[in-house]
């Protein structure tokens, strides 16, 4: 299995980023870009292909894909993200998925996040947030359902998206942040917490056999390791004065083998 990771130019206009629990605070844009170049090839040091798509100056949160569709091996949904703002970030990457998988639209007035959507094999998570309401959770039902994929709604508090206070980092196992979610809502799943201050560590990325976390937070990554976790760690400190995580930063499509 072959993996690709849609990723996006991070938008000069970013500073103008939109911010929903994190004061605003000054972006070096430079410093933005090589943290996410360095992410990039973080990524293909995991053995993907990336694919970046170009920035778009007037869309400040272009780079954050993943918001803007979801990808499953039968068909990719394209959200109708919660911020006005960020509605102009589907298309584009639309185009780069359309060749790849077939599409299924998020149709108003429902909103939904890709940042709201924890998917664990044919289990997926939808988050009750401020970008993600009831009717984009049923649309998403109605998409993955008859696919046998079973669609739960858990809500969250005090934090952007599901995925900024739990992450999938290995089979049947979800790394989370309790402040932000009953851990009753994983029922049947092994969960490890975060650290004691270290909030945004719950937002990780497992690719493969390795699980991608953000620099910064040591107690985690201790804990992911004595786990037997193998981790890879990244700087993500100017993309999280955006308010931006790891996962946010990439689509990734698992893709069969040329010649399979
Ligand atoms: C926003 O508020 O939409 C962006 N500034 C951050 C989006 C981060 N995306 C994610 O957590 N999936």
């Amino acid at each position: 299995m072959a993996r690709l990771a849609i990723t996006r130019g991070v938008s000069p206009a970013i500073a103008r980023c939109e911010l929903t629990h994190r004061e605003r605070t000054p972006i070096d844009f430079e410093r933005a870009r090589r943290q996410h170049a360095a992410y990039e090839a973080a990524l293909t040091g995991l053995g993907c292909e990336v694919h970046r798509l170009p920035a778009d100056a007037d869309a400040p949160d272009c780079v954050f894909v993943e918001d803007v569709a979801v990808v499953f091996d039968e068909l990719a949904i394209l959200t109708r993200p919660g911020a006005v703002s960020r509605r102009r970030e589907t298309p584009p990457v639309a185009a780069a998925l359309a060749e790849r998988r077939r599409l299924v639209s998020i149709d108003a007035p429902a909103t939904l996040d890709g940042g709201d959507v924890l998917v664990a094999g044919r289990q997926v998570f939808v988050g009750l947030t401020s970008r993600t309401d009831e009717a984009g959770a049923a649309a998403l039902e109605r998409a993955l359902g008859p696919l046998g994929y079973e669609v739960t709604s858990v809500p969250v508090q005090g934090a952007l998206h599901l995925k900024s206070v739990a992450s999938h980092v290995a089979p049947g196992l979800l790394l989370i942040d309790p402040a932000g979610i009953d851990p009753a809502a994983f029922d049947g799943y092994e969960l490890l917490t975060v650290a004691e201050g270290e909030s945004p560590a719950a937002n990780a990325l497992w690719i493969g056999d390795t699980v991608l976390v953000a620099a910064g937070f040591d107690g985690t990554r201790k804990r992911l390791e004595q786990r037997g976790l193998k981790i890879v760690e990244v700087e993500n400190g100017e993309l999280a004065r955006a308010e931006g995580g790891l996962t946010c930063c990439s689509l990734i499509l698992e893709m069969p083998a040329r010649g399979a």
